[in-house]
């Protein structure tokens, strides 16, 4: 098509009336009501449905000038995009915000009361779906060409309720009333095949080959989601698959008459993207898992080389083209898929395939937990993907066969670095995969990188020293300064103008102002009405009252023994036995509000003791009037991405409490830091480069470093020898053990305290006193006000770092080597 005859993409009118126009257009014809009749939710719907359409004319240029440019992309293989709420977002990428507000309250209408309606898609675990999240949003404020590839689970993480302190998990039923940032695409649904056999064939040259005689197949259906880039830049696309059944399928069975039967079926395929799997860092090895991995990844590299290529494209081309960036191992089988594509489709040679494949991925690792590498037993692999293990069995014979020429006479070195583990039972190392097949490997943060190189994956980085490389995590300043902390953002932009939004770094101008009294009253000011939104918002969602005068000591994260809510709750329960047994004076408490979040994988039966046993504490001292209502514990139901925005920007405290070695990265460490909260940290994951930014005089560190942990462990790790000798330790752990938070039942929380003292993975208790002594030095700190604001401003000062579009800088340069490409005007 000539520039000529290209038809021209429709456009809405910037102005008020414009707005106002286009809303009723969707509320009445959309919806089909009348504004005098519409529920919350009719609006809710046309008012996501009129945004969108304003950020429609971006998005298509942006598709039309990537067909157009063929640039080189990124697609982000993740199972999980943990996007939270989008109208605010898509609100800010619009430039809408001012219009809309004046528009709707012409009409009457609240927009606070709208944002509320969104239910926020929860398709992701935690700290890796949201990364994803992160990731993509930057990719598109960057200008980078980008697609994310995923799954549409229909469930997402799961509802967390508590009966009596203990976890309840509900469904997440996100689609109930509908769902307006999506796009399906029925029509451009792709086949995935499964099961079956491998037959050895002769081609028309009489050469020998292997296929793959599925046993049965599904459809994935796209459905695509905007990605506005903040200030005019690209609209990306992300595509989550959806499975169907497919209709061959379908009318075998129905015009065999069976009815039921076809049913069966189309429920059988339509449960591959049911739900998400509510494992956050402990997978399981569960068939429906692989399942999804393989759906995902191969509806998304189909749909890459038949929809996204041009039709003529020479696929030798490929990585000049493409980069797969595999999020962690849940994508890697996308690897002997691509084989499997140019091996037994497209007709190559292996080494023509291999020479193709080993350019086009790159893996992120995200974890250091031996629990979490995901290994998939070779029985299971071999019935669902009989071709797959095929390909992957000679990726790894080649693999072996290159080793033993570079190390001869090391046997053993061999039998460790193959992709294939013969112990406990045969399974595919799906780690080792991604690192032979990637061009590049990193880690999400400076010491998990390290530590990747030096323990998880050491001999592959003596073998291939220049694969691995780090890139440390970040997070979107749009989402989690600008739209989550609005008093903030505002002084910050009054201070230094507003191009911090897309260049974090320049928060380094707000140094000086950490010394300017004013300032300071005014960042408290901002903290102090931050702390008044939350507590509305936790008495109106969950009926708990805090106090906004209270130091805000949050921890908010998953529910895993290696990030040691435990270790809060002893120090917790330990003020708590020495106020009540007239150790210390209540009047010397430092007033606090120790806010926690977590949900518990629902099979993770530790973990959801712990929980029960945070409440269970909570009840107790938040009803003793012994503490004056200088101590509370809240503990909001149903941590998500909509809570974090309005909890993080009322903190003064971020636990970051992991043992050292066991957490990659972390991300809400760098939320709290860029929200202003001062951390309390062991020396883990990013935390490291945190301290490092920010200055150890403005970081309480405490706990054994990785190194020395390694060596208590290597000389035999005692929990009880701790018990035995730190009375105040003792004096909880036995509070605890007494029943004195269970109504007096002393089995209710015998396994926690006995797991303390017998096993304790995670070192708690030897990390206890230092934790203890960490938590006095923050209520000396907090006692002078205008010196913990000065520390606090400086956590802004210093966080520019920690910003996503950071991250995605180095990817480029050091993984990806991609360019920007700005939409067509
Ligand atoms: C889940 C399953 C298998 C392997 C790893 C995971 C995983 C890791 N899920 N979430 N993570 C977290 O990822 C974040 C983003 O990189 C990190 O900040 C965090 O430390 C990980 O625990």
């Amino acid at each position: 098509m000539t520039a000529e005859t290209t038809p021209p993409i429709a456009t809405r009118e910037h102005t008020v009336d414009g707005f106002v126009r286009e809303f009723l257009r969707e509320l009445n014809f959309g919806q089909g009501v009348d504004l005098t009749r519409a529920s919350v939710n009719d609006k809710y719907l046309a008012m996501a449905r009129t945004v969108r359409h304003y950020l429609m004319t971006r998005w298509l240029s942006t598709l039309r000038s990537q067909a157009k440019l063929q640039a080189k992309s990124v697609a982000y293989l993740s199972a999980e995009f943990l996007l939270g709420r989008q109208l605010d977002n898509a609100l800010l990428a619009s430039g809408l915000e001012d219009i809309v507000s004046e528009g709707l309250e012409s009409l009457g209408i609240d927009l606070e009361e709208l944002r509320q309606a969104e239910i926020e898609p929860g398709l992701g675990n935690g700290g890796l779906g949201r990364l994803a999240a992160c990731f993509i949003d930057s990719l598109a404020t960057m200008n980078v060409p980008s697609i994310g590839y995923g799954i549409r689970y229909e469930y997402g993480i799961f509802k967390q309720t508590f009966v009596d302190g203990w976890q309840v998990e509900k469904p997440d039923d996100w689609l109930r009333l509908g769902s307006p940032w999506e796009f399906p695409h029925p029509e451009a649904a792709v086949k995935v095949n499964f099961g079956g056999h491998v037959e050895q064939y002769q081609d028309d040259d009489g050469v020998v080959k292997r296929r793959w005689v599925p046993g049965w197949s599904v459809l994935g259906v796209p459905y695509n989601y905007m990605v506005p880039g903040y200030d005019e830049g690209r609209v990306n696309t992300l595509r989550l698959w959806s499975a169907r059944a497919t209709r061959a399928f379908d009318l075998e069975i129905f015009n065999s008459g069976d009815y039921a039967e076809a049913v069966r079926a189309q429920t059988f395929a339509e449960n591959i993207s049911k739900v998400l799997y509510p494992e956050d860092s402990t997978p399981q090895g569960k068939e429906l898992r692989l399942q999804q991995q393989y759906f995902f990844v191969a509806c998304s590299i189909k749909d890459f080389v038949d929809q996204v290529l041009p039709q003529d494209f020479d696929l030798h081309k490929l990585p000049d083209r493409i980069v797969f960036q595999l999020n962690d191992t849940h994508p890697v089988i996308a690897v002997p898929e691509l084989m499997r594509v140019l091996v037994d489709e497209k007709g190559w040679d292996w080494d023509e395939a291999w020479a193709v494949t080993k350019q086009c991925f790159a893996y992120t690792c995200h974890t250091l937990l031996p629990e979490a590498l995901e290994v998939w037993p070779v029985d299971l692999l071999g019935r669902l993907l009989p071709r797959h293990l095929e390909i992957i069995y000679r990726i790894n014979d080649e693999f072996l066969a290159e080793l033993r020429v570079a190390y001869p006479h090391d046997e053993l070195r061999v039998r460790r670095m193959s992709i294939i583990a013969e112990y406990p039972v045969r399974a595919v190392r799906m780690a080792y995969l991604a690192t032979v097949a990637g061009t590049k490997v990193n880690g999400v943060a400076a010491l998990h990188s390290q530590l990747l190189r030096d323990k998880v994956l050491d001999d592959f980085a003596g073998y291939w020293p220049e694969k691995f490389t780090n890139v440390t995590n970040g997070v979107t300043p749009r989402r989690f300064l600008k739209l989550s902390n609005p008093g903030l953002s505002g002084l910050i932009t009054e201070a230094i103008g507003d191009g911090w939004v897309t260049d974090l770094d320049q928060l380094k101008g707000l140094e000086p102002l950490a010394d300017d009294a004013e300032f300071r009253r005014r960042f408290r000011e901002i903290k102090y009405a931050n702390k008044l939104r939350i507590a509305s918002v936790l008495e109106q969602r969950d009926g708990i009252v805090v106090n906004p005068d209270t130091l805000f000591d949050v921890m908010v994260k998953r529910l895993h023994e290696y990030k040691r809510q435990t270790l809060k709750l002893l120090h917790i329960v330990s003020l708590y036995e020495k106020i009540t047994t007239g150790k210390i004076a209540v009047a010397d408490v430092t007033p606090r509000t120790f806010a926690f979040g977590a949900k518990a994988a629902p099979g993770y039966v530790l973990a959801k003791q712990i929980i029960a046993l945070i409440n269970a504490v909570g009840r107790t001292i938040n009803d003793d009037p012994a503490l004056e209502g200088r101590l509370r514990i809240a503990f909001p139901a149903n941590y998500n991405v909509t809570l974090a925005e309005t909890l993080i920007p009322a903190a003064d405290l971020s636990e970051q409490i992991s043992l050292a070695g066991k957490e990659a990265s972390g991300t809400g460490n760098m939320k709290f830091m860029l929200n202003g909260a001062l951390t309390i940290g062991t020396d883990d994951g990013a935390n490291v480069e945190i301290r490092e930014l920010v200055g150890d005089e403005n970081f309480f560190l405490f706990g054994l470093t990785e190194p020395q942990v390694a060596e208590v462990v290597e000389r035999g790790y005692h929990p009880s020898a701790y018990y035995e000798t730190n009375l105040d330790l003792r004096n909880a752990l036995d509070l605890i053990a007494s029943g004195a938070f269970s109504g007096g039942d002393r089995a209710t929380f015998e396994p926690i305290v006995s797991n303390l003292l017998n096993e304790d993975r995670f070192l708690a208790l030897a990390d206890f006193q230092a934790y203890v002594d960490a938590q006095a030095r923050v209520d000396v700190a907090y006692a002078d006000s205008e010196d913990w604001t000065r520390r606090a401003v400086l956590n802004v000062a210093r966080g520019g770092f920690f910003s996503s579009d950071r991250s995605m800088r180095d990817y480029i340069d050091r993984i990806w080597h991609t360019y920007p490409v700005a939409p067509e005007a």
